[in-house]
């Protein structure tokens, strides 16, 4: 195939174009906002992502990709646009649908429509077979369908694109088949081939079972604290047992994959996903327990620092941000300041701002807090507490300068 057209220009959709458009397959790239269409046509990016913006930046001066509002006839249509899921956690498929439609509108006999958001169970053949088949033309019959979720870790996501393995599931043989032929233009990693169903519960599962793990750890470090133990040590030790790899606890579960997708398959099947959903209340559950234990540290109206607000480590995305959820908690209780060398707003110095603090919090482990110092730090605080969230810190270096270091999942 010499074009695609890659519709939501996000996360997934533009690395996605980066890699057709050196490899050889002309892009056009839609998204709804003007703004992002001109960066890329100007040769820059919107998303922080570790060699993207050189891939782009080269594509575009090649007239490898150009990007526009509109979209437009080609032989070849991917769908990478937001599924998030609405506060009473229901997957929101309206921008698949409105895709969709502005695809069926351009659609012709032969091309070939690839989904590749993530979504809920049966949604390529109930939701987005039908918007399509408004053209008039019969999915499998005139033009090709099939999902093909990513897969890739955000921070990796270039090496990833590459080198992991894919699954795609086609509305029949044929249109597996194609996009198998359309994705091998860049992926080294193998394509497995099956159904629309089965591609969409692989990618769910995929993150389900990594939630349903923390979940497990998280658990673990309440059972811990409860019992007079340290959580860290228990996975240490039981990790060395040759099939077990319990994971690690925290403030809770971000991003927009692990923290929603298993709420698709709970909406799915009515009271069947059990697990799934007790693991997903369990992770949403963090956040107010370390603003339990904050009560327990500080009195109110205490100045409280948070180290870190992003969703994971050294990224710049917040979505589902645990942090957010846990300063949304205690923001009325206590004076916060939060400092994130990943976020623009809060691109602080951590000295100025902890002068007179009461307490710090470990929230996000960047590796750019390694250098923090605490002899510092002690100094300038009013007291020098940490609450350290991620068992990143070292506790006896921490306390040598005069810290009281409490550590989530430890009673000790
Ligand atoms: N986290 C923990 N404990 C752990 C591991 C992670 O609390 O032991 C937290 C992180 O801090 C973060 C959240 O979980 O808040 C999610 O981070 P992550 O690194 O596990 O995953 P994502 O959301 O960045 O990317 C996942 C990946 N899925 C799996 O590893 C199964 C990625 O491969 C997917 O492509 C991506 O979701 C996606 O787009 O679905």
């Amino acid at each position: 195939m010499k074009e695609v057209c890659i519709i939501g220009l996000g996360y997934i959709g533009l690395p996605t174009a980066a890699m057709f458009a050196t490899h050889g397959v002309k892009v056009k790239g839609v998204d709804v906002k003007q703004e992002i269409c001109d960066t890329i046509n100007g040769g820059q990016i919107h998303i922080e992502e570790p060699y993207l913006a050189d891939l782009v930046k080269q594509s575009v001066l090649k007239g490898m990709i150009c990007c526009s509002t509109k979209v437009e006839s080609t032989e070849a249509y991917i769908i990478a646009v937001p599924t998030p899921i609405t506060s009473d956690k229901k997957a929101d498929l309206s921008y698949v649908v409105s895709a969709g439609e502005k695809v069926a509108k351009v659609l012709q006999k032969g091309d070939l429509v690839i989904l590749e958001s993530t979504v809920s169970p049966r949604c390529t053949i109930d939701v987005l077979r039908p918007v399509l088949e408004k053209s008039g033309l019969i999915a499998g019959e005139d033009f090709y369908l099939a999902h093909c979720p990513e897969r890739v870790l955000p921070g990796q996501i270039i090496y990833e694109l590459e080198h992991n393995n894919r699954v795609i599931g086609g509305i029949n043989d044929e249109s597996a088949e194609k996009a198998k032929d359309l994705y091998s233009t860049f992926v080294k990693g193998e394509i497995y081939v099956t159904d629309t169903i089965t591609a969409e519960l692989c990618k769910l599962m995929e993150n389900t079972y990594r939630d349903v793990n923390i979940a497990l750890a998280n658990e673990l470090a309440k059972i811990c604290e409860k019992l007079g133990c340290n959580a860290w040590d228990v996975i240490k030790y039981a990790n060395k047992h040759p099939r077990v790899n319990l994971h690690t606890p925290g403030p809770g579960v971000g991003g927009h994959c692990l923290a929603v997708d298993p709420w698709f398959i709970v909406e799915a099947t009515e009271g069947i996903a059990q697990i799934i959903d007790l693991s997903r209340k369990t992770n949403d559950s963090m956040p107010s327990y370390v603003a339990e234990k904050i009560s327990a540290l500080v009195p109110e109206k205490a100045k409280i620092v948070i180290l870190g607000c992003t969703y994971k480590p050294d990224v710049d995305d917040m979505r589902e941000s645990p942090i957010m959820e846990l300063v949304h908690h205690i923001k009325d209780q206590y004076m916060v300041q939060i400092v994130d060398p990943f976020i623009e707003e809060f691109d602080k110095n951590i000295y100025e701002v902890s002068n007179d603090a009461d307490l710090i919090i470990l929230g996000v482990h960047h590796k750019k807090f390694k250098d923090v110092s605490f002899e510092v730090l002690a100094k300038i605080m009013k007291k020098p507490v940490l609450l350290d969230t991620r068992n990143f810190f070292n506790k006896e270096k921490v306390e040598k300068f005069g810290f009281a270091y409490h550590l989530i999942g430890c009673a000790r």
